[in-house]
């Protein structure tokens, strides 16, 4: 069985959680908070030296970090990966867009808002995540106005990595009553059989 490091409240991890239950891999969750400094410890940084969850330790003993990463390892050969590499490309286009232009705004905000509870202490740093985040949700909407997924035509890991935060960004203080096609495409995935929810 593979084990999985991970810390509930986190989008990145939810991705390993979502995509194991949705293809039901067997594993075992190793709570890993990083409020706690439990992803500094020296036994995890000898899995990570970077320090983050998640990670997944498959049971040769090898460990895959970077949720995208182990997304695209899990889910090859089913459903929601690419049939060829054209289609296996496109999920990535978008993987790679969530890890760069989405995750760092939306994901960040939400942490230090509804986790730091430093919204006073660092309200010049969430306005300028705020306006990149909001791009990135623009982009997501413009979409998803015209396509009911973001690759392929179908519900792919491109969707489940862009699913994770933008499903909780109301908690970083971005109103999705503005984003319509995004609030009906996160509607579609929660009614996915097998779809499991985020615990916070
Ligand atoms: N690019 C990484 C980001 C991982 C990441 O930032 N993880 C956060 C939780 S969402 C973490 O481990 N934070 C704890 C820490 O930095 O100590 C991924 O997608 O896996």
């Amino acid at each position: 069985m593979i084990k999985v490091y991970g810390m509930k409240i986190s989008g990145n991890c939810y991705k390993v959680q979502l995509i194991c239950e949705l293809l039901k891999i067997e594993y075992e969750w190793i709570e890993t908070d990083g409020r706690k400094n439990e992803t500094k410890s020296p036994s995890f940084l000898l899995k990570n030296p970077n320090g983050r969850v998640p990670i997944i330790e498959l049971e040769n003993g090898n460990i895959l970090r970077e949720s995208n990463a182990i997304l695209y390892y899990l889910a090859e050969g089913s459903i929601y990966f690419g049939k060829d590499k054209w289609e296996e490309a496109q999920i990535l286009e978008w993987m790679f867009f969530e890890q760069y232009s989405h995750e760092p705004y939306i994901a960040t905000n939400r942490w230090i808002i509804r986790f730091l509870n430093q919204k006073d202490e660092k309200k010049e740093r969430i306005a300028e995540n705020h306006t990149k985040g909001l791009h990135a949700l623009q982009i997501m909407e413009n979409h998803l106005a015209k396509n009911f997924w973001f690759a392929c035509n179908r519900f792919t890991i491109a969707d489940l990595a862009l699913f994770a935060y933008t499903h909780k960004a109301d908690q970083g203080d971005y109103n999705l009553s503005e984003f319509p096609s995004i609030r009906n495409w996160i509607s579609r995935i929660q009614s996915i059989a097998d779809f499991a929810p985020m615990e916070d």
